[in-house]
């Protein structure tokens, strides 16, 4: 195990705080074809050449679908209060309308039981982004018929596991699919169209606020909300055209999505930079967006850096950056908590993933990840440092708990805190797992003093 090198005080977290670790459906759990699962826009994406890194897909990945039973006994050693997973869509409703599929459903029913059995709170995603690619063929995203046909699949899942879930989350980083999936075409379904991503993007925070309605009408007793992935965006210099960069970066990632949930509006500097490519938007739209949240869930990895110049070489700034390219900064966590306190009326806080993907090396049995726990020692710190600081931090998640799937990476990015050889499917706790399963110890101790009742009281 080894030691961090930025210290968390002690009793920095409330008893309550909820400590947990992350995965999702597609990047873990393969049996692509098994039990009656249709193909996702993932599954189609992978065969596209060149999509992949590695050319890999997720067919197999860690063979959650199979060993998910080993896998939360191993979440459990680790003494964590949660799991955080997804449902894929086309497990449950291979065509992502009409009819359910018994045996995916029965699938997760075993798996949160699974979990409940094991002391884990189960922490629901609906969409880690595996639309079923029956839909993505009528449209996907960009068809406004696809919102309606998520609240369906919304209300179905909750109707068989909401009351064992402690939480729904609707949409994971919409902003990925929207730009990623629609804009860039990185990630599936691989289409390069501003305009469509921008509707994306309106599809998804609507699908989420009717989604919340229809959950809340039929008596939900989970927690419902919404995951983003967010940055602080820094200007590279004080040069107004880096500073203006900068505004109009953070309004493409975080306002455009914390403005409607939050204001019921679109940032107006945006929806003018646009133009014809904003989204269309019917009356009611915005209303239903704005939906109170039980909590928000944040994505946070690094910082973002905008240069009037173009993409920024993070090689200027002189920190280290991960296996991904991505700078360490965890001051970028603090900062963005106590930004998003300042400008928005938030509920309760998860950090619902983060984490660093890093070379590990495997030697005689251990696997030695120095640079992965001085990453997440740190992150916590800053967490640590937001709730010192009056933010309404709610919990910790680590993504993640197993090397997996790295979407257009394929598996040569690990993000785990047990190792995979995909080989063997053999599964080794690395040192960063030691060291989180030895700091939540020491919470469980803070925890159980402070319930103590005094001598004589
Ligand atoms: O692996 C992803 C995850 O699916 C979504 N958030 C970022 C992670 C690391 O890239």
């Amino acid at each position: 195990m080894t030691a961090p090198e930025t210290p968390i005080p002690s009793a920095a977290f409330p008893a309550d705080f909820v400590w947990g670790v992350a995965t999702s459906a597609f990047q873990i759990e393969g049996g692509a074809s098994l039990g009656g699962k249709a193909p996702s826009i993932w599954d189609s994406f992978c065969r596209v050449p060149g999509a992949i890194a590695d050319a890999s897909h997720g067919d197999v990945a860690c063979d959650h679908y199979h060993r998910w039973e080993a896998d939360l006994d191993i979440a459990q050693g680790l003494g964590i209060d949660a799991y955080r997973f997804s449902i894929s869509w086309p497990r449950v409703q291979p065509a992502g309308s009409g009819a359910w599929n018994a045996a995916g459903l029965d699938f997760y029913e075993r798996l949160v039981d699974g979990m409940l059995q094991r002391g884990l709170t189960p922490y629901l995603t609906l969409n880690h982004w595996d639309l079923p690619q029956a839909l993505q063929d009528q449209g996907g995203w960009g068809h406004r018929d696809t919102v309606h046909r998520f609240v369906d699949y919304a209300r179905g899942v909750a109707r068989r596991l909401g009351d064992r879930v402690a939480s729904i989350t609707t949409h994971n980083e919409p902003w990925v699919v929207a730009t990623l999936g629609h804009e860039n075409g990185v990630f599936a379904p691989g289409l390069r169209d501003r305009r469509l991503a921008m509707q994306v993007a309106h599809h998804l925070l609507l699908s989420h606020g009717l989604a919340l309605q229809a959950l809340r009408a039929d008596g939900s007793r989970a927690q419902l909300g919404i995951v983003l992935n967010l940055s602080p965006v820094h200007a590279a210099t004080d040069a107004p055209a880096d500073q203006a960069q900068a505004r109009h970066e953070d309004g493409r990632l975080l306002r455009w999505y914390m403005d409607p949930l939050f204001h019921g509006r679109y940032p107006q500097d945006i929806v003018d930079f646009l133009g014809a490519d904003a989204p269309q938007i019917q009356h009611g739209d915005l209303d239903a967006i704005a939906q109170p949240l039980d909590f928000l869930g944040l994505n946070y990895y690094t910082r973002a850096v905008a240069s009037a110049q173009g993409p920024w070489d993070v090689a200027q700034s002189g920190l280290e950056v991960t296996a991904m390219g991505w700078e360490i900064y965890p001051e970028g966590l603090t900062e963005l908590l106590l930004r998003l306190r300042r400008d928005y009326p938030v509920p309760p806080l998860f950090v619902t993933e983060n984490g660093g993907a890093f070379d590990d090396v495997v030697q005689d049995g251990r696997v030695h990840d120095a640079a992965r726990t001085a990453y997440v020692a740190a992150h916590i710190a800053a967490v640590a440092e937001a709730l010192r600081q009056g933010v309404p931090m709610a919990g910790y998640m680590l993504w993640s708990l197993l090397d997996n799937f790295e979407w257009a990476s394929g598996y040569a990015k690990r993000f785990g805190i047990v190792h995979v050889d995909f080989q063997t499917q053999q599964r080794t706790l690395k040192d960063s797992a030691l060291w989180y399963r030895g700091f939540l110890q020491q919470q469980q101790a803070l925890r159980a003093s402070s319930r103590a009742v005094p001598v004589g009281a």
